[in-house]
C-alpha cells in the first residue's frame, strides 16, 4: 500500500496530501488554534512546556510560512525543544497530513543545516531523522524539495524504491550522497533520480591509481559510513556495498549512494509476508545486520586486487588478517570491531 501511494505521488509530480490515516474531512483541521500569546510564552521558556503546546507552537509557526519553509533561529529552537520528547508520542499528536508534510519538509532543511548541527549537536540531527522516519511510518510523504530542483547532476533511471529516496534526504550528507531531485522518465513509465555529480570509487581507482595507504583510508571511511547507517536503524541492501555505490570528493571524503530500507519496513514486510517488497534488486535480501563479508570482499578488491606495487608491509598483513576474519562466518567481527581495529593503524 505504501509503495502504491508513493508511486501516486510521483505520477502527480508533486507530493499531494494523502489521507492514509486521517479521513479527508480532517485535511484542513489544525491541531490547535494559533495564538500569539502562546508563542511569546513558549519563546520565554519553552522547555518547561509540555509536548502538546511545544508541538502546537511549532506547527503553527510552520503553517504561517505557507509552504515556503525557511530555517531561522526560531525554527531551530522549536525543533530542538520538540526533539526532547519521544518521537512516537510526537507523531501520534500530528493529526493532519499538511502538518506531517511541513514537519517532514522542515526536517529536510534542518538535518544537514550547519547552523542546526552546530547549535544543537549531531545527536539532534539523528533524532530529527528518527522523527521523520516515525512520520513516514504513518503516512508515506516525500520531501517537497525533491520536486523543486531542476535535474542537473548525475541521473539514474527508475531503479530505487522510493523509501530509499526519502531516507537519503534525511541522513547525514557527510556520509550519504545527496539526492537532488526526482524527474519524470518519459521512456520508462516511472521516475528517475538526480544525484550530486561526483566521481565514483571505481572511476577514481582507474584514474588516479592511488597508493596503498590512500586505499586503506578510503576503506576506513566506507566502514564508518556502514556503521553510521546501521546506527540509524537502517539496513543496506546486500548488493549495495560495492565500488560503484561509493563516491569520492576532492578531499577523499567518501559518500554512499544509499540503497536500503528502515529496519521497521523490513520487519513490517516480513510480518505481512510481503518479502518481495524488501527484495531489491530482485532476489537480493535487504540485510538488517551489517554485511561484513560484503565489506571484506570490497576491502580486498580495493587494497589487494591486482595492483600490489605499493603494498605497505606494516599494514598489509594486519589488513589481510582482518579481511580473513570478516569472511569467516564463525568468528565474524561487528562493524564497530572493524573500525576499532582500523583506528589502531593510524591511517589519518
Ligand atoms: C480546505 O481548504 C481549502 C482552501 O483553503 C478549501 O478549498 C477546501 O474546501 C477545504 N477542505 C475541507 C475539507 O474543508
Ligand atoms: C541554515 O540555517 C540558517 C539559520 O540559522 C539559515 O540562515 C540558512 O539559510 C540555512 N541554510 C540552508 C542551506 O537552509
Ligand atoms: C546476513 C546476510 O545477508 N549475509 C549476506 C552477506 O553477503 C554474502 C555475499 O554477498 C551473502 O551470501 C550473505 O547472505
Amino acid at each position: 500500500m505504501r509503495n502504491l501511494l508513493l508511486q501516486l505521488l510521483i505520477l502527480q509530480g508533486k507530493p499531494h496530501p494523502i489521507a492514509a490515516q486521517a479521513p479527508e474531512s480532517n485535511m484542513n483541521e489544525t491541531v490547535t488554534e494559533w495564538s500569539p500569546a502562546l508563542v511569546t510564552e513558549a519563546q520565554q521558556n519553552i522547555r518547561e512546556k509540555d509536548l502538546d503546546s511545544c508541538l502546537s507552537v511549532f506547527l503553527s509557526c510552520l503553517q504561517r510560512m505557507n509552504s515556503v519553509l525557511t530555517v531561522d533561529a526560531t525554527v531551530i529552537d522549536y525543533m530542538s525543544s520538540l526533539l526532547v520528547f519521544d518521537c512516537a508520542e510526537t507523531v501520534a499528536r500530528v493529526r493532519c497530513i499538511s502538518d506531517a508534510q511541513n514537519v517532514i519538509d522542515i526536517i529536510d532543511l534542518l538535518t544537514n543545516n550547519e547552523s542546526f548541527t552546530t547549535r544543537c549537536g549531531p545527536e539532534a540531527a539523528r533524532k530529527a531523522a528518527h522523527l521523520a522516519s516515525a512520520i513516514f511510518a504513518r503516512v508515506p510523504l516525500l520531501q517537497r524539495s525533491l520536486f523543486l530542483n531542476k535535474p542537473d547532476g548525475y541521473l539514474e533511471g527508475n531503479l530505487f524504491p522510493l523509501e530509499t529516496v526519502f531516507i537519503s534526504k534525511i541522513l547525514d550528507h557527510n556520509y550519504v550522497l545527496p539526492v537532488l531531485g526526482i524527474y519524470h522518465d518519459q521512456d520508462q513509465f516511472g521516475y528517475g533520480i538526480v544525484f550530486e555529480r561526483i566521481e565514483n570509487a571505481a572511476e577514481w581507482l582507474r584514474r588516479s591509481r592511488p597508493n596503498f595507504i590512500t586505499r586503506m583510508r578510503v576503506m576506513f571511511e566506507i566502514a564508518r559510513i556502514i556503521r553510521y547507517i546501521h546506527s540509524m536503524g537502517i539496513a543496506l541492501y546486500a548488493g549495495s556495498i560495492e565500488l560503484g555505490c561509493f563516491f569520492l570528493d576532492s578531499n577523499f571524503r567518501v559518500k554512499i549512494k544509499f540503497m536500503g530500507l528502515f529496519t521497521w519496513c523490513v520487519r513490517e514486510a516480513t510480518i505481512c509476508g510481503r518479502t518481495d517488497s524488501v527484495l531489491w534488486p530482485p532476489r537480493t535480501p535487504c540485510t538488517c545486520e551489517s554485511n561484513i563479508s560484503d565489506f571484506a570482499m570490497l576491502f580486498h578488491r580495493v587494497c589487494f586486487g591486482g595492483h600490489n606495487e605499493n603494498f605497505h608491509s606494516r599494514l598489509g598483513e594486519p589488513a589481510l588478517q582482518l579481511i580473513e576474519r570478516c569472511r569467516d562466518s564463525q568468528s565474524r567481527p561487528t562493524m564497530e570491531d572493524v573500525i576499532k581495529e582500523m583506528e589502531t593503524w593510524n591511517l589519518t
